[in-house]
């Protein structure tokens, strides 16, 4: 704990424990808490709010919250507010697996949102009025501006939404990442919108610092905790195979002179598949890359410190214990090649459009038209949400989507007749890259992306399974006279049905 972290004299008064700055929430309350892909989530105020639910629930009183995020946070915030049954409401992106089970039993009422959204919607008044914002900074300047932490997220607008706002004040934050963040809060509702003047992925258009009023600031709570950093797995043989090919593409683009040697800026999703792309460009032949992407995990920052890559834009870092220690290295030398952005400007598809960006993404399944299904197993049952994959696609230049062409040892295709649920259409995912092949998209009829989808993606073990599939669609199809996007109705959701009842969406 660290008093010195606020610089400003009177706000050091507002100084309290978590459990006293806890009485403030109360039952039916909505708050926005800040956290994205678990960086820059209060850590002490969480488990003050769940330890008070779990006693009024004790007493037979009902106590639970509306929590609006940036994206995802961690045990210790979404998890024990979960575990405390104290979760009522919740939005945009979760990936807590007892946040998860809540909601999959039907106690948390859960909206999946594009992140691009979020902001706007809280401007509109779609999540009703905030009564309480929890924040994390590191530090507070002395003209008591905030110094946000390792990510924004919707924290801008958290603070200028809400009533009220409690901050906390992380000491084990690194006390150089003041000057790293780019606080932008002018895109404000049409009719008076203007354009966002970012022409470049690494310009500064805000500030530093986050103003709040100090009349508005209820409490503040010092921390000393840190951030989630889960740890990534080694890239495998998958990985890299899904990794390379990626890199091939590019490469030749490159050399068919249709991309810079820099290529366009890049974004990668979440998760082992899409840090280990970001790890296969390290000895890929491009120089000066950039990144304009929402989250910042280890690959990227590894790509910086070797140089390889010139400067990239985030609203969050999300780094494992090892990458953590290297960013804390090399601060300095980061300090100019970091910036933290709102996610409404991460993720804005003015700029996504503007910039040209190359999307890389993670999903559940493809359909054999490219249709991908990144949020449901199964159509019904919630994993994490959509993120900003959809920001990305739609607007991106180029937009990847990756997977193991099989999930659950085999027993599940990933590339299948119809996605059980959809998130990105047909109309927007370019290519579907699995350990077994590419499927180029662009420019394809849907009857000309289903060759290519079974024969370049699919998995051997279901490979026949899906030509025979598409071969007697169409044949049902030009019966009904309809062959656009040949399907058997009654059929396409049948391998879906066969796992929910054998487990297995192979036939026996
Ligand atoms: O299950 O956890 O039980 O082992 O899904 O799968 O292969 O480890 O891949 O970690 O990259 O996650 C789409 C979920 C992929 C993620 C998704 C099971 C599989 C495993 C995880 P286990 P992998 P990843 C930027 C962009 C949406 C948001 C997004 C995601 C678990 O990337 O949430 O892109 N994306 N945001 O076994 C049933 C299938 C399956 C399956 C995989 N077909 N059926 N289960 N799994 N395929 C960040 C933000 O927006 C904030």
């Amino acid at each position: 704990m660290s008093i010195e972290r606020i610089r400003h004299a009177s706000l050091r008064e507002k100084v309290m424990t978590a459990e006293q700055a806890a009485e403030f929430v109360k039952d039916g309350m909505n708050l926005a808490i800040t956290g994205f892909t678990g960086a820059g989530y209060p850590k002490a105020l969480p488990t003050a709010i769940a330890n008070k639910a779990k006693a009024a629930h004790a007493r037979g009183e009902s106590f639970g919250i509306g929590m609006v995020t940036g994206a995802s946070t961690a045990p210790e915030c979404d998890g024990v507010l979960a575990e405390a049954g104290a979760i009522k409401f919740r939005s945009p992106f979760q990936s807590d697996p007892t946040l998860r089970n809540s909601i999959n039993a039907g106690h948390t009422a859960y909206q999946d949102m594009h992140l691009s959204h979020v902001e706007q919607q809280m401007r509109q008044g779609f999540y009703g009025k905030f009564d309480i914002a929890i924040v994390e900074t590191a530090g507070i300047t002395e003209d008591g501006k905030l110094i946000f932490a390792m990510g924004i997220g919707h924290g801008v607008e958290a603070i200028k939404n809400a009533d009220k706002v409690i901050i906390e004040v992380n000491a084990a934050q690194n006390a150089g990442l003041e000057g790293m963040h780019d606080v932008y809060g002018e895109v404000g509702l049409p009719p008076h919108r203007k354009p966002i003047p970012l022409v470049g992925a690494f310009d500064r258009i805000g500030s530093p610092y986050m103003e709040c009023p100090e009349d508005k600031i209820l409490a503040i709570v010092l921390t000393n905790g840190g951030d989630r950093n889960s740890k990534f797995a080694d890239p495998d043989d998958t990985s890299k195979r899904i990794a390379s090919q990626i890199i091939d593409f590019l490469d030749h683009e490159v050399k068919a002179g249709r991309l810079p040697k820099s290529l366009l800026p890049l974004q990668s999703g979440v998760g082992n598949v899409a840090n280990a792309v970001m790890a296969g460009l390290l000895d890929a032949p491009f120089e000066d890359l950039t990144g304009y992407t929402e989250v910042l995990q280890d690959g990227m920052l590894d790509l910086i410190l070797a140089g390889k890559m010139k400067h990239a834009s985030a609203t969050a870092l999300s780094f494992s214990p090892d990458a953590l220690q290297r960013f804390n290295d090399n601060i300095e030398f980061l300090r100019d090649k970091l910036i933290l952005r709102p996610m409404e400007i991460s993720n804005n598809p003015e700029i996504i459009r503007r910039l040209g960006i190359i999307g890389m993404n993670a999903m559940i399944e493809a359909d054999i038209y490219g249709n991908v299904n990144s949020t449901h197993v199964m159509g019904t049952k919630m994993m994490n949400g959509i993120g900003g994959s959809g920001d990305f696609t739609r607007n991106g230049f180029f937009s990847f989507y990756v997977s193991p062409s099989t999930a659950k040892d085999g027993k599940i295709s990933s590339i299948v007749p119809m996605v059980s649920h959809h998130d990105h259409t047909e109309h927007d995912v370019m290519f579907i890259v699995t350990e077994q092949g590419m499927a180029d998209l662009r420019g394809k009829s849907p009857k000309q992306r289903a060759k290519l989808i079974i024969e370049n993606c699919s998995h051997p073990d279901y490979r026949d399974m899906l030509r025979d599939y598409y071969d007697r669609a169409l044949a049902v199809s030009e019966k009904a006279g309809g062959v656009h996007t040949p399907h058997i109705l009654l059929e396409a959701l049948s391998w879906h049905q066969r796992f929910v009842e054998t487990g297995d969406m192979r036939i026996k």
